[in-house]
């Protein structure tokens, strides 16, 4: 029996050994579905608090119940631990961490590298590893393959076993999650796209392979750059309607009524999240490298960073409009959140809003019930306002940024003097109305 055979065995079996490098939204999800599949799946997280509250059976991850993490624990099918050397005892080993951009926009890799350089030290043969982590095309060929395989002189494709399957988790989804969103893999060779398959096959409902580790990096990349620039492209309808005098929520409602050929997306005050506006700056950063200019990318990327100066700005001409100045004036912002209805302010349009708020001379304060506290671009400390609906009332200016469905707009819309609404959270009541200005 081949080293590949017996492999596949253990994983058709389920006595494959399974390590989860990375217990966030993305690792602890994935350990828990190829826990309940019947493998015995141990969390590898450097984060003490998280394999604390995992061995207590305590999930810390909202679309990971707690009762089910309990029952996993107990039942030993789930272990947690910060010591990577358990790692020479697995068969399997996933990586899920993160992949945020350096501050000079450049990928920032470093979660890679320590998760790939403690890998390094217990990778054996007969072992099988997927980076999940979303990269630019070329990550796990020409960084992993070499950290990995080479240096342990271990012959991939016939040693161990090497791929790339993207995650695609969207936190608070509950449609679709890990089991049945459908999973794209793609290898270093054939036979280690065959030997990942194989094991997530075991587990999530639907496999889609591909021919390479690349395209199935790059699909991922596709997926994000899509929404990133759709997203920009509305934002430049919006702004290209506000100049003609035409209402673009009016002219996208109207679009979608095309049952074909046609994705609504909606205008908004930036783009949050840790991927949407993050993922395809790795793709426009590895083409550099290639001599091509991502001017799509770049274009979007531009547009969406622009996108809080142009809501302060038209809030500075309707306050003008009215006879007020911004400067010295009572702005209350709604939501920090970069989505609604969830509690991760990572990348929020709402920081860059309070941030230029304040430049303009605005005594600004904010409200999300999910978001309690936060702290500005420029390091300032910021409580949510207790009482919504009295901060509305004292305020000379409401700037709904994130449109949370718990929040009650037709009271807001009665109590306040001035509303800038950059979601169109009021609907038809903010069309035409003399207290309402809309993106
Ligand atoms: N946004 C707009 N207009 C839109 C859609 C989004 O301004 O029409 C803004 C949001 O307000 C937010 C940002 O863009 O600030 C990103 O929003 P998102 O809906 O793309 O949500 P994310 O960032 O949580 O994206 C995740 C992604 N999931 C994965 O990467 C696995 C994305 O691929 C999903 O399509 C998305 O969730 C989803 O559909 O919810």
């Amino acid at each position: 029996m081949t080293v590949k055979e017996a492999l596949l065995k253990q994983l058709k079996e389920k006595t494959a050994r399974i390590g989860i490098l990375g217990m966030g939204y993305v690792g602890l999800p994935l350990a828990v579905v190829f826990a309940e599949a019947g493998f015995t799946v141990t969390g590898i997280d450097p984060d003490k608090r998280k394999v604390d509250s995992l061995k207590e059976g305590v999930s810390y991850i909202p679309d990971v119940p707690t009762e089910i993490a309990a029952r996993l624990v107990k039942s030993g099918r789930l272990k947690a631990t910060t010591d990577f050397s358990v790692l020479k005892d697995m068969d399997a080993a996933s990586i899920c961490v993160p992949t945020p951009l350096r501050k000079t926009g450049d990928p920032d890799m470093s979660f890679i590298m320590s998760a790939t350089e403690e890998l390094a030290k217990y990778v054996h043969k007969g072992m099988v590893v997927v980076l999940e982590s979303t990269t630019y095309p070329g990550t796990t060929r020409e960084v992993l393959l070499p950290m990995l395989g080479v240096k342990n002189s271990l012959k991939v494709g016939e040693d161990w076993f090497l791929a790339f399957s993207p995650e695609r988790v969207d936190p608070g989804r509950t449609d679709y999650t890990t089991i049945n969103t459908p999973k794209v893999v793609g290898g270093i060779t054939a036979a280690c796209a065959e030997v990942a398959a194989t094991w997530y096959g075991g587990a999530i409902q639907h496999i889609h392979m591909v021919s390479s580790a690349e395209a199935a990096e790059m699909a991922k990349l596709l997926e994000n750059t899509f929404r990133m620039i759709n997203i920009a492209m509305v934002n430049e309808l919006a702004i290209m309607c506000e100049r003609m005098g035409v209402d673009v929520w009016e002219v996208i409602e109207a679009a979608a009524t095309k049952p074909f050929g046609f994705m609504k997306f909606t205008p908004g005050p930036g783009l949050g999240g840790h991927c949407i506006p993050i993922d395809p700056l790795y793709l426009s950063w590895k083409m550099k490298a290639y001599q091509y200019t991502a001017r799509f990318i770049e274009l979007a990327s531009d547009i969406n960073t622009n996108m809080p100066r142009y809501v302060v700005n038209r809030i500075l001409e309707a306050m003008n409009e009215r006879g007020q100045t911004l400067k010295g004036s009572r702005c209350l912002v709604l939501g920090a959140a970069y989505k609604p209805d969830i509690d991760d302010i990572r990348e929020s349009p709402t920081l860059d809003v309070i941030g230029l708020l304040q430049k303009k001379g605005a005594e600004v304060s904010y409200h999300d019930p999910y978001i309690l506290h936060l702290h500005t671009h420029d390091g300032l400390e910021m409580d949510s306002v207790p009482d919504v609906m009295a901060a509305v009332h004292q305020a000379d200016c409401v700037v709904i940024v994130t449109n949370h469905k718990t929040y009650d707009y037709q009271a807001i819309l009665e109590a306040a003097k001035f509303i800038f609404d950059s979601r169109n959270a009021l609907g038809k009541a903010g069309k035409d109305n003399p207290k309402v200005a809309r993106l």
